[in-house]
């Protein structure tokens, strides 16, 4: 198999062999599949095979892998310049665009990842409020800038990290972490250390424990908390944003955070990030203030002519409807087939997200989700492997349906589905 090839060469000169650890497949065993290209909603493999892919590049691809449009306005950037290192007329428009369609945004800094989106506002929140402590909440994700490390969802989660080596007891300390969910925690934190606590940053939907939604209220109670302290919330919408409405979570339940971090999902497929909020607290960013950032590749013309066609697509398109109807019907036909092969399994959805956590569920909070079965989990993601469905190689993951799955995909998910849980 070309795919274990190319790994076993990976080991030898990548640490584990992947770029990125929950690819490396050690949360479902196996060797990971490499991927040669897509389109659509199908991948192809290095070994030759087709699959029907529901990670999507873990989000952004709301179009499909190489919706033309994204294509050939990735072409036609590359042939004017890859990368001046200076202003650039595109990334006037994609600001200007993120402002109108989020309206809590009313200035945004581009840069390259989620990771340093959240790096930006846990800095600006710091500078602006002149406190240190952050809250997050246990199994939340918010890229691997140190202090966000700190019982954190995705890769650690399923790794059984509850916190990275290397990060000083120091930086581990400004972090304060209480279970989601849960808005009674949250206030008695504040109640004995409100005044130190700059920010409470939060996944409003979380996609990193796998999928775990918001309680009623939930986000409205925490926007309060913080408000009542002085404190700023900040929504990390690396997953959400545009992936429900081309807005983000926080516009369409009405919730205005202070600052809102936002990852590949503006970037069709190419590498950008962005922070946004409040004028006066954005205005603290050098060179207008005292707060650092900056970056050669941030608002690289290539990342936002690919950004900025889709987010225009997705303006005019709207398939979130759509996409919404199809990952309903593909949950409930997964919830289905579990039942009649008498698995235990409760499959979270949201908008055209969602997780398969083999447990009878809800699932709330970090400690619900870890009553999943992993090994139930490893074997269902081989079962639909070979059945030619890709899945996010780990339980503790969210999975995507993008607006280029058709009937028929969902359809074929449902029957691997049903072969897959019964031989489980
Ligand atoms: N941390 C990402 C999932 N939430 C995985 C990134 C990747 O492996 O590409």
């Amino acid at each position: 198999m070309e795919s274990a090839k190319l790994f076993d060469r990976a080991k030898k000169v990548i640490p584990g062999g992947v770029n990125s650890p929950v690819r490396a497949f050690n949360y479902v065993g196996g060797t990971p599949v490499y991927m040669v290209s897509g389109t659509g909603s199908k991948v192809t493999t290095a070994d030759g095979a087709t699959l029907t892919d529901y990670c999507g590049s873990w989000g952004p691809l709301i179009l499909g892998h190489s919706r033309p449009e994204v294509v050939e306005a990735i072409r036609a950037a590359a042939l004017e310049g890859t990368s001046f290192g200076a202003c650039t007329p595109r990334e006037v428009t994609m600001a200007e665009l993120i402002c109108e369609l989020v309206p809590s945004i009313e200035m945004v800094r581009l840069v390259n990842s989620g990771t340093e989106a959240v790096m930006t506002a846990l800095r600006l929140a710091r500078g602006y409020t002149g406190r240190s402590k952050i809250l997050k909440f246990d199994g939340c994700y918010h890229g691997h800038t140190d202090s966000m490390l700190v019982s954190a969802g995705s890769g650690l989660l399923t790794g059984g990290i509850s916190s990275s080596a290397g990060v000083s007891a120091g930086t581990s300390a400004e972090t304060f972490v209480v279970p989601y969910n849960d808005l009674n925690a949250v206030a008695a934190l504040f109640k004995s250390h409100g005044k130190d606590i700059a920010a409470i940053i939060v996944e409003p939907v979380v996609g990193n424990m796998g999928l775990v939604v918001p309680a009623d209220g939930y986000l409205k109670g925490l926007r309060d908390i913080a408000t009542k302290n002085g404190a700023l919330l900040i929504f990390d919408e690396v997953i959400t944003g545009f992936r429900l409405a081309s807005t983000t979570y926080g516009n369409i339940i009405g919730v205005t955070p202070d600052l809102t971090c936002l990852g590949k999902i503006i970037g069709g497929g190419m590498p950008i990030g962005a922070v946004g909020g409040k004028g006066d607290i954005m205005r603290q960013l050098a060179p207008l203030g005292k707060v650092y950032q900056a970056g050669t590749l941030s608002g690289n013309p290539v990342a936002v002519a690919a950004g900025l066609v889709m987010l225009n697509i997705l303006k005019k398109e709207n398939p979130y409807a759509g996409m919404t109807e199809k990952c309903n019907r593909l949950a409930d036909g997964l919830q289905a087939a579990a039942k009649t092969a008498g698995v235990s399994l409760c499959c979270s959805r949201f908008g055209g997200m969602f997780t398969p956590f083999f447990c009878t569920g809800p699932v709330n909070n970090l400690a619900e989700a870890k009553h999943a079965d992993t090994k139930a989990h490893a074997a269902f993601f081989h079962g639909m492997l070979k059945a030619g469905v890709y899945l996010p190689p780990a339980q503790f993951e969210a999975a995507f349906v993008s607006a280029a799955h058709s009937d028929a995909d969902i359809d074929d998910f449902i029957k691997s589905a049903q072969a897959a849980l019964i031989s489980q």
